[in-house]
């Protein structure tokens, strides 16, 4: 299916979605932050991890810069704006279902918080991140000093939005924004190959190891230390009682189950 923003299709039990702006360098206007939001909120039940691919040289530059010069925007109209990111990228966050972004060229601005919202980065050797909100005159509204300050840390985040540098991958990887970085001498494959193969590991997990993985670690940490050890022991009670729990442990405990060794 293609829509003005986004193209979807599914490949097995893969759902993958392509921002498909490459003319604007995939920036976000209103429309396609609820077209992001329409996707993720009608997620079929097949679907066991998504892959979030852009069209083009660069990831996404962020807020439509244009759209928001030209509608002179009041605060509460901005207001609603990032509210309806903030609901978006929610829904990509906590939707139970895990996401793995694929990165190229610039992640930057409105891009950073959108790809800090999935669980996964998979970043092209062309990939760098920056945060030029203060260049521009302007202050993150996506999300960024929650998911991207949590990700470098807000010491981090505030030299970064105090000097609009570009961060190259390596810092980047280094820093966590990036998991796995392709394309280079020593991991030759191409950015979009190994998300998909991620991907297809990813979907192996039992769906409730993976709902509980990307629903409730991010918000433990939120938790206080007593909160987030009940919390944890409730979901743990929840998976662990769940439907594939005994047909696993079974090939474990008759040694068909892959051990957990490296290479
Ligand atoms: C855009 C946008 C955009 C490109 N809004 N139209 N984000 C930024 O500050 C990043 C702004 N963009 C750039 O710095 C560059 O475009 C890139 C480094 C990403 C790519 O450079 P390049 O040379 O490949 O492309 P270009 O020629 O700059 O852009 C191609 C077209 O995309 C051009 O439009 P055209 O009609 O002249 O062809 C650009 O105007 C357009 N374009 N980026 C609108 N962002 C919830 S708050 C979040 C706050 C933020 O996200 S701040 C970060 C904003």
């Amino acid at each position: 299916m293609t829509t003005n923003y986004l193209k979807t299709h599914e490949a097995g039990t893969i759902g993958v979605i392509t921002l498909n702006r490459a003319n604007k360098r995939n920036a976000l206007d209103e429309a396609a932050v609820a077209e992001i939001d329409a996707y993720f909120s009608n997620i079929p039940a097949h679907i066991r991890a998504i892959v979030m691919l852009a069209e083009g040289d660069h990831f996404c530059a962020g807020l439509d810069l244009k759209e928001h010069h030209d509608q002179e925007r009041s605060a509460v109209d901005f207001l609603r704006v990032c509210q309806a990111w903030h609901r978006a990228f929610d829904k990509i966050q906590h939707g139970g279902i895990p996401v793995i972004a694929c990165l190229q060229g610039a992640v930057v601005g409105g891009g950073l918080e959108l790809a800090s919202a999935a669980h996964v980065r998979v970043a092209d050797v062309s990939t760098y991140f920056s945060l030029p909100e203060g260049t521009r005159g302007i202050f993150t509204g996506g999300g960024a000093t929650v998911r991207t300050a949590k990700i470098i840390t807000p010491n981090r985040m505030v030299e970064m939005m105090l000097t609009g540098r570009v961060m190259g991958i390596e810092e980047g990887h280094r820093l966590g924004l990036a998991h796995y970085v392709c394309n280079t001498p020593e991991n030759p494959v191409s950015a979009k190959d190994f998300a998909m193969e991620l991907a297809e590991r990813i979907a192996g997990n039992a769906p409730l190891s993976n709902y509980a993985i990307v629903s409730s670690i991010s918000r433990i940490a939120d938790m206080s230390a007593t909160d987030g050890l009940f919390a944890e022991g409730l979901m743990a009670a929840v998976v662990q009682t769940g439907a594939d729990v005994q047909g696993r442990l079974n090939d474990f405990v008759t040694k068909k189950a892959h051990k957990v060794k490296p290479g």
